[in-house]
């Protein structure tokens, strides 16, 4: 049984936009705060799914090869919570047209980013992957879902705003992109969304549509909460420490993509900028780009800030450049390896992904149907 509370929250709406829309759903809201600029938050106090809470998250097959930032970001979370939770997790191809495409270049990236993900532990048997767009209600909701957000709500998105500046086709496509994103996560009812820092203001929104959502027409969807790790939430570009590393960054020199060949790994660390002094110390502030690599160290390595800083105590960022250079090649080389085993047989890798699909579409379908009919629809007639 799903038990929902409804507290006021201090998510301001500021746009005329956004206050025109709220106040129309006011009127229908007698148990919630809204008209001083108050929306509901709704928290679950039960997971959706009996047993395990149910987590979903997503990653765009937006390059040939996923990167250290998205890694340590949140697909590490993804192979631990496999075990531990109700795991349903996504290739996004429908996110990745928002900016310029090449659609077999997309095809052959979603079998990538598919291969990468199994090859970096995700298991079949313990979690559903699947693609995006081999299950239709994800833009069925989504539609649902844009009809129900702020026009200026969706604009103060801060991720749309860095985009659509380094872009010069600015499509409506990539201004409802975290709407796409509510609509992926609330289909499966996922009590958690791991991902990276940068994610945090979409997951907000997700989570004020289906609050909204649920005070206007009744509970339809669980209000998922962000996973994000703390020390890896923004792993930053090794040339440009005050950068969170991106796909979409100028140049590729600081980005750790986990298929690099390992020369090609070295090189990169060899020449990550470093900052003034000699000393090997965590310092976000004073030292961004030597924490930086001080937390990719002692991530992949498993051991503490605080053992590196006392090991490297004396020495210079030569040897210490060195070492991480090998614990990221030593990373990266295996990963690379099972990727193009799985990438040899795309048959049973598509057949894997058929399979993730069948799995999502049903849980998908379930929550959709009960979406349409509070909301009037009738019932989709697939097929
Ligand atoms: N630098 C990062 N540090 C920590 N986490 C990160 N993520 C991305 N970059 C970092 C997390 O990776 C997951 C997948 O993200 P995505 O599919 O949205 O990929 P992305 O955001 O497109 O990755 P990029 O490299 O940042 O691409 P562009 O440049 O296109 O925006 C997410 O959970 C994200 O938080």
């Amino acid at each position: 049984m799903l038990l929902l509370r409804l507290t006021p929250t201090s998510g301001s709406i500021g746009n005329s936009h956004d206050r025109d829309w709220m106040r129309v759903s006011a009127r229908s809201l007698p148990s919630c705060r809204y008209g001083c600029g108050r929306i509901a938050n709704m928290t679950t106090t039960d997971p959706a799914v009996p047993g395990r809470s149910r987590v979903f998250s997503g990653i765009q097959p937006t390059s040939d090869s996923f990167h250290l930032g998205n890694y340590l970001g949140a697909l590490r979370s993804w192979v631990d919570m496999q075990h531990t939770h109700d795991a349903v997790y996504c290739i996004v191809d429908l996110h990745a047209i928002t900016i310029s495409h090449d659609p077999k270049e997309l095809h052959q990236r979603c079998r990538a980013a598919a291969a990468q993900l199994f090859a970096i532990g995700l298991d079949p048997e313990e979690c559903t992957l699947f693609v995006q767009s081999q299950v239709p209600e994800h833009p069925m909701l989504s539609w649902m879902l844009e009809c129900h957000t702020g026009f200026g709500e969706a604009g103060r998105m801060t991720q749309f705003k860095d985009k659509s500046s380094k872009n010069e086709r600015v499509t409506v496509g990539l201004f409802t992109y975290p709407v796409l994103q509510a609509a992926d996560v609330l289909l499966y009812q996922a009590n958690e969304v791991p991902v990276g820092e940068d994610q945090r203001q979409h997951i907000e929104l997700m989570r004020n549509l289906a609050q909204r959502f649920n005070a206007t027409y009744g509970d339809t969807f669980t209000v998922p909460n962000a996973h994000i790790v703390k020390a890896t939430g923004t792993v930053q570009d090794l040339a440009e420490p005050e950068r969170k590393m991106s796909k979409s960054a100028s140049s590729t020199a600081g980005i750790i993509d986990l298929l690099d060949q390992p020369n090609r790994i070295r090189k990169k660390i060899k020449s990550a900028v470093t900052d003034a002094g000699r000393e090997i110390v965590y310092d976000v502030d004073n030292k961004p780009g030597v924490s930086n690599l001080l937390t990719i160290y002692s991530t992949l390595a498993g051991e503490s800030v605080a053992d590196l800083e006392s090991r490297y105590e004396g020495k210079g960022y030569g040897d210490f450049k060195k070492d991480l250079a090998e614990v990221v090649a030593d990373f990266c080389a295996p990963i690379a390896e099972r990727t193009n085993e799985y990438l040899d047989d795309v048959t049973e890798l598509d057949k894997m992904l058929a399979q993730g699909a069948q799995k999502a579409h049903a849980i998908a379908a379930e929550t959709l149907a009960n979406a349409y009919s509070r909301v009037g629809f009738r019932q989709p007639v697939y097929g």
